[in-house]
């Protein structure tokens, strides 16, 4: 029964079943999403812990790979994102009274100078489906905002976000402003114009072409 449940729930997160009245996947309408997978679960007595772990984290992960692989593209990586969000809103209490422990804090925007939040979003969105607690400052954040969130999560680990060549061109500084302040902390690049050689020479720890590189490399770091 349980396992059911489980299985149930990562497979609605899988293909992007919110709710039961959401109309996609064609497939699946009239069945329970995610929010009532989730509440089934919890009402079945199910850890919220194993609820993440077990069912959301592995169809996020698994939502991720497919996305890098080409197999599935951007609209339904949102829509899995979000069948996501409605399950965490009923795991909410339990991350809050302290029953589900996070991986960790991860701080994430858009480079100084620039709008672009799509790629960002998607990737704010992985990462919290992956246990992680994500703090996302938004677009056109200055080094300044970046550390004053890291003042705020001691070992919180960064994510910066570019679209435009003339604000990549940002990063370096940025990433040295924030290594002089926190030097224990991470920091991961990623964007249309960055490549693993530009995140090198700008003195950032990794690179990410995809949202779920950050996953792994950030599970790395735990
Ligand atoms: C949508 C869009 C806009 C929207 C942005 C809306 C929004 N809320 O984001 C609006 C209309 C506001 C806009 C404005 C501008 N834009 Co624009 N925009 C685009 C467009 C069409 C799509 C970008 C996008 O969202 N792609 C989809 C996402 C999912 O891809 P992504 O961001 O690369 O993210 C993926 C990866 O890179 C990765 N990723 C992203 N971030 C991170 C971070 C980490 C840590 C990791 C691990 C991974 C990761 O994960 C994502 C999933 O794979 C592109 C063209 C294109 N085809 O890319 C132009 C484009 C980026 N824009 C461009 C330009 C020039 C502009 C403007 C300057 C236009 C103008 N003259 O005003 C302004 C700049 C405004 C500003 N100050 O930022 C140029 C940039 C050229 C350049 N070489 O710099 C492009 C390439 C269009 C073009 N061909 O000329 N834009």
């Amino acid at each position: 029964m349980q396992d059911t449940i489980i299985e149930k729930l990562q497979e609605a997160v899988e293909c992007g079943k919110m709710k039961k009245d959401s109309p996609y996947p064609p497939a699946l309408k009239g069945q329970d999403g995610a929010s009532e997978l989730t509440v089934n679960a919890i009402e079945a007595g199910i850890a919220p812990a194993d609820i993440l772990n077990k069912a959301l984290v592995p169809a996020m992960q698994s939502v991720g790979e497919k996305y890098a692989q080409g197999q599935i593209f951007i609209p339904q990586m949102l829509l899995s994102a979000n069948a996501m969000k409605e399950a965490m809103k009923h795991l909410k209490p339990y991350f809050q009274c302290g029953d589900i422990k996070r991986k960790g804090v991860f701080v994430i925007g858009t480079v100084a100078g620039d709008l672009h939040d799509i790629g960002k979003n998607l990737t704010a969105m992985m990462v919290e489906g992956a246990g992680w607690e994500v703090i996302d400052l938004g677009t056109d954040v200055s080094a300044a905002k970046f550390n004053a969130a890291i003042d705020e999560h001691p070992g919180a680990h960064c994510g910066m976000s570019a679209l435009l060549t003339t604000t990549m061109s940002n990063m370096p500084a940025m990433i040295q402003e924030i290594k002089s302040k926190h030097p224990e902390s991470k920091i991961i690049v990623g964007g249309a114009p960055l490549s693993e050689r530009f995140a090198q020479e700008s003195g950032a720890d990794a690179y990410g072409r995809e949202p779920i590189d950050d996953v792994n490399w950030l599970n790395s770091l735990v």
